[in-house]
């Protein structure tokens, strides 16, 4: 998807010009993938800009770090108050935003530990993940033939740069394929999760998703359509599912911070939707939600100002 540039970007406690945020083609993460990210979004709020569960986005930034011993210069307070310094200096308000923690230029070798930690963040506008029109009529999504990372190979409870090949290369498949989205199955064959986004059933009013320990990322965008639902008086399950349960589902639908909540119109040409009536109703609710609108879940939405 093309980048729309905004004024600023901010590395390593600078804010620097767009055009300027270059580093060195030796950058010791280019070249191994040992960086870590997050993804995060910002939204217009009846009290300006605010960004959704942005103190729960960092924390679990600084976690995927400490997987890949890597320690920012900063805590974690210093990148919350870095990304609303960012967001006004960017004069936006709906964006996405992008922070990095990588190895920077100097050292190169298998061996990461001697090389300096850097982090910068970025945001810009970006629409919607899946096409505005997927939240009307579904994606069509397709079991993957690539298996998800195992928590002994490449630990998916990191959002870590180099991982993003396995979903990388479920995404590249599903889309020579003609699908829109891939869902990868564990190495037992149990549900994982999208190339990047969390995926919920439907069946019978009963809501499920697959646990943490199924090698799917812990969504907070996941979080939060559980907490909303069980608020809504749904049941939902933390669940293992097989690749029937998505076929037999009554709705399903995906949840990310870039795609946001999206029905699932088919997976593997068998028909599961558009949208349910629970999908549309968890749709409506976390629109409001992250727009602030809702009282119930303001301590999600952190104002910039
Ligand atoms: N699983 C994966 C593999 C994943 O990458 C994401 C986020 C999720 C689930 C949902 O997590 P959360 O955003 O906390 O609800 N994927 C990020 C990167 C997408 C990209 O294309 O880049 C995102 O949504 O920001």
């Amino acid at each position: 998807m093309p980048i729309t540039p905004t004024k600023k970007i901010w590395m390593d406690g600078e804010l620097v010009d767009w055009e300027d945020a270059n580093i060195h083609v030796l950058t010791h993460s280019l070249h191994y993938g040992w960086a870590v990210f997050e993804g995060i979004r910002a939204y217009e709020t009846p009290n300006g800009p605010g960004v959704f569960r942005l103190t729960d986005h960092m924390k679990r930034l600084y976690r995927s770090a400490k997987i890949y011993c890597m320690e920012p210069d900063i805590p974690v307070e210093g990148s919350v108050q870095a990304v609303k310094d960012l967001i006004a200096a960017n004069e936006i308000a709906t964006c996405y935003i992008r922070p990095l923690v990588y190895l920077g230029y100097g050292e190169i070798g298998l061996n990461p530990l001697p090389s300096k930690v850097r982090m910068s963040i970025a945001c810009w506008p970006w629409g919607a993940y899946l096409g505005e029109e997927a939240f009307e009529t579904g994606v069509r999504a397709m079991v993957s033939s690539w298996r998800r990372l195992d928590n002994n190979m490449i630990p998916p409870q990191a959002k870590a740069c180099g991982q993003y090949l396995n979903s990388s290369l479920a995404k590249v498949e599903a889309v020579k394929a003609g699908y829109d989205e891939a869902i990868l199955l564990n190495a037992h064959g149990y549900v994982s999760d999208g190339t990047g986004e969390n995926v919920f059933v439907v069946r019978d009013g009963v809501i499920s998703t697959p646990p943490a320990h199924a090698g799917c990322l812990g969504g907070i965008t996941r979080d939060s359509i559980i907490q909303v639902a069980r608020d809504l008086d749904y049941e939902v399950r933390e669940t293992e599912l097989v690749r029937t349960d998505l076929y037999l589902a009554d709705e399903a639908f995906f949840t990310g911070t870039a795609a946001e909540v999206v029905p699932v119109r088919e997976v593997d040409d068998r028909v599961v939707g558009p949208a349910g009536p629970i999908t549309r109703r968890l749709m409506e609710a976390f629109h409001n939600v992250v727009r602030g609108k809702d009282d119930r879940y303001k301590d999600w939405v952190e104002l910039v100002r």
